[in-house]
């Protein structure tokens, strides 16, 4: 059991009986690159998780230990700034938030350890900071908000790690729901649940195992062509305040104000954010058919107009198209590297497996990771035996 591990760990390395947390992965249905742009996604928590064992120290020390990395790094909190080794960053990331907030942080040891694939689009690092942010709420007594520690694990992430993200990752790892996916409205922060039975249709991961360093810094790039194309469709709409408000019509009617790059990055925007909505009144008609179809929509933009995707996303999304009992396939994240969403139903699972598996194999010479993974509650505390064994 997971849980037990890290619990043990913590009990070996400081001896004192600490607080345990669990803080879940997530996946993203459908919604990719819209969140910074004002619009929609529609995430859910998954069983790959984080556990947390956290206690004050009486010191003014963090004493952190990576369990899987099985490496220690101690820090004074008052002078904290990113540096080496980069796990630290998220998890120094968000006692700075505390500190911003005039919350002071007294020393505290925390291990932490878990079974999210790390590079894998299933926001790894969202999870190490809301499990952080969360634990620390707890021990400190600050009750914030969950909304308000979602906005402080985001904010770890821009200034620790330098990645301008979205909300998204640290809001499903928040305010997952077991069975249900959730479509976050990213400017008025109103969220919606929607059933979502992974025992009628299986959540499989196709994990292309590639990680591009290029990643971060194309992910910022991208954001700052929408903020372009903001700006040029403000000069004839002025209540054009970020890409959600946009309309084709209206790109459109300006297509020759826009350069050839902005132009593509926008339009997607634009489609992505409806792909959403339509796939959240899908999913209300039980119609897995049409949200598979607006998947693949969804990944043909992130591939010819957004450009984040890679041949071997591309190869797994298209090995999976028209696949007996598969419903839908995309790449899911930020792109360049990472999984692919599909929905397929149970009885097709093993055969799906084998024969996207054969594919990428021969295609790329390596074999192909796959997870099956199931919906989970956000954020909590690992509280009793029960709590701890769903952990594992
Ligand atoms: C990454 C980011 F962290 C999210 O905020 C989101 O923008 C996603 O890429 C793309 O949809 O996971």
């Amino acid at each position: 059991m997971l849980a037990s591990r890290i619990t043990a760990a913590f009990r070996q390395h400081f001896g004192s009986t600490p607080l345990v947390v669990r803080a879940p992965g997530r996946v993203n249905l459908i919604g990719e690159h819209t969140d910074y742009n004002g619009g929609f996604v529609l995430p859910a928590a998954v069983d790959k998780e984080i556990i947390f064992a956290v206690a004050l120290n009486g010191t003014t020390t963090a004493r952190l230990y990576a369990y899987d990395n099985q490496e220690h790094y101690a820090t004074d909190l008052a002078a904290l700034q990113p540096g080496q080794p980069q796990w630290a960053n998220y998890l120094k990331g968000v006692v700075a938030q505390f500190q911003r907030r005039g919350v002071p942080v007294p020393g505290f040891d925390c291990v932490f350890g878990g079974n999210v694939p790390v590079g894998a689009g299933m926001s790894s690092s969202a999870a190490v900071e809301c499990g952080l942010a969360f634990a620390l709420d707890q021990l400190l007594g600050t009750h914030l908000e969950r909304m308000e520690l979602a906005h402080m694990a985001q904010k770890a992430e821009h200034e620790y790690a330098g990645v301008m993200c979205g909300l998204m990752d640290q809001f499903a790892s928040l305010f997952g729901r077991d069975g249900q996916v959730v479509r976050l409205d990213c400017r008025s922060l109103a969220y919606a649940y929607f059933p979502f039975d992974t025992e009628a249709c299986r959540l499989v991961l196709c994990n292309s195992g590639v990680k591009h360093s290029l990643a971060d810094s194309e992910y910022n790039k991208r954001r700052q062509e929408c903020e372009r194309g903001v700006q040029l469709l403000q000069q004839h709409y002025p209540d054009v305040k970020s890409l959600r408000d946009a309309t084709l019509a209206q790109l459109a009617q300006h297509q020759a104000a826009f350069d050839e790059v902005t132009y593509r990055r926008c339009r997607y925007v634009v489609q992505e954010n409806q792909r959403v909505l339509d796939a959240c009144e899908a999913l209300q008609r039980r119609d897995l058919a049409a949200v598979g179809r607006l998947m693949h929509a969804s990944h043909a933009g992130l591939r010819d107009e957004y450009e984040v995707s890679c041949p071997e996303l591309d190869a797994l999304e298209e090995a999976a198209r028209g696949l007996p009992g598969v419903y839908g396939a995309r790449m899911m994240g930020g792109g360049f590297g990472g999984c692919t969403l599909n929905l397929v139903a149970p009885a097709h699972v093993e055969a799906f497996i084998q024969t996207v598996g054969q594919a990428y194999q021969r295609r790329f010479g390596r074999p192909l990771e796959t997870y099956q993974t199931s919906i989970v509650a956000g954020v909590s505390e690992v509280a009793g035996p029960a709590a701890a064994a769903h952990s594992a």
